[in-house]
């Protein structure tokens, strides 16, 4: 029998995709402060989402390139790279704001221009930006019964972009946290770190997460901690981070996107890579109603969103009966 308390599937790939969608939203408007000028006026995770900037929530360019990952996935049950490249061009609105990097790299893919060069040379030994795992949480969703099949298909996710080790494990490390977020019945600190740590290779990651593993839920920890794990641009300090705002409050989307944003410095993404975790474990209800009905509904908003992740959920389930 069902147990009522536990999402379903559609509320958990719903989730992670709305979830992601309102945490870059709402995380936006703050990208750039710190986290003293943010204090000023939200003292608490409590405060900023009960009482959110009252404009429209307009997301950046980490759910527009996630939309145009699902959407390969949909389309191609897989990451087809020529297909990923297609929707990252069909998508693209410099209005949302890229990474530098990832600016250029887009652009030459739009003017059909040699991209892979770019994506190769244009930081020495590639990017190692947030932006592949900014994006990657569909692929967690999709890959969600295989983890060494995510684990491959978030990599090819990253190379359009982000060639760089550190920047392709940072996407790796997300997928699978959204994956095994999206699996589990009961949230179990030890056995989501071990899982997650067991998967690196990089010290930048493995140092950060067996930190991460020894705080505990907000209350005992102190949220102050997440300061830690970083607020920057970079892959190796975000990715962990996220993954930490989503540890200490498992059971509550509100505090693991405020307690992010709180943050300052890259609130969009640190919120929505965040936002994406905690949707996929706790599913759509845990979203309120308020922010999910003030996010933008307009093309590719809040509606289509919705349906991406059904479509999402049917393409995980093809694969996964076919794999069983
Ligand atoms: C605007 C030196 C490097 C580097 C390397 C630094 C959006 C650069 C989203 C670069 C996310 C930045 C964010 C971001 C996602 C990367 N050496 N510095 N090898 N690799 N950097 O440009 O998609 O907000 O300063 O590849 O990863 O909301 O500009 O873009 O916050 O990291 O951008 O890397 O950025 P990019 P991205
Ligand atoms: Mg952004
Ligand atoms: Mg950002």
């Amino acid at each position: 029998m069902l147990d009522k308390s536990q999402p379903t599937i559609e509320s958990r790939f719903e989730g992670c995709l709305l979830g992601l969608a309102v945490g870059d939203a709402l995380g936006a408007p703050f990208e750039g402060m710190s986290a003293d000028d943010i204090a000023q006026r939200y003292p608490s995770a409590q405060d900023l989402i009960e009482n959110p900037p009252p404009e429209e929530l307009c997301y950046t360019d980490d759910t527009q390139m996630a939309i145009g990952v699902a959407e390969t996935l949909v389309k191609c049950g897989r990451i087809n790279e020529r297909e990923l490249c297609k929707r990252f061009v069909a998508n693209y609105s410099p209005e949302r704001g890229y990474g530098a990097g990832a600016k250029i790299v887009l652009e030459a893919m739009v003017d059909e221009r040699d991209h892979k060069v770019l994506a190769a040379n244009h930081f020495p030994g590639g990017s190692f930006g947030n932006g592949a795992a900014m994006r990657v949480a569909p692929v967690g969703l999709m890959f969600r019964h295989d983890h060494e099949r995510l684990w491959r298909e978030a990599r090819l996710s990253a190379l359009p972009t982000h060639v760089h080790p550190l920047g392709i494990e940072g996407a790796q490390l997300l997928a699978l946290a959204v994956g095994i977020a999206s699996t589990i019945e009961a949230f179990d600190r030890d056995d989501f770190f071990a899982s997650l740590a067991e998967k690196c290779q990089s010290q930048d990651y493995t140092d950060p997460l067996r930190k991460a593993s020894l705080l505990s839920d907000v209350g005992a920890s102190d949220v102050r901690d997440l300061a830690l794990f970083g607020n920057g641009i970079e892959a190796t300090s975000s990715v962990v981070t996220a993954i930490a705002a989503f540890a200490m409050s498992p059971n509550s989307y509100d505090a693991t996107i405020g307690n992010a944003i709180l943050l300052g410095g890259d609130t969009d993404t640190i919120a929505a890579m965040a936002g994406a975790i905690s949707g996929a474990y706790l599913g759509i209800t845990a979203i309120p109603f308020h922010l999910l009905e003030h996010l933008e509904d307009q093309e590719q908003g809040a509606s289509y969103l919705q349906i991406l992740a059904s479509k999402l959920r049917a393409a995980h389930e093809k694969i996964a009966k076919a794999v069983a």
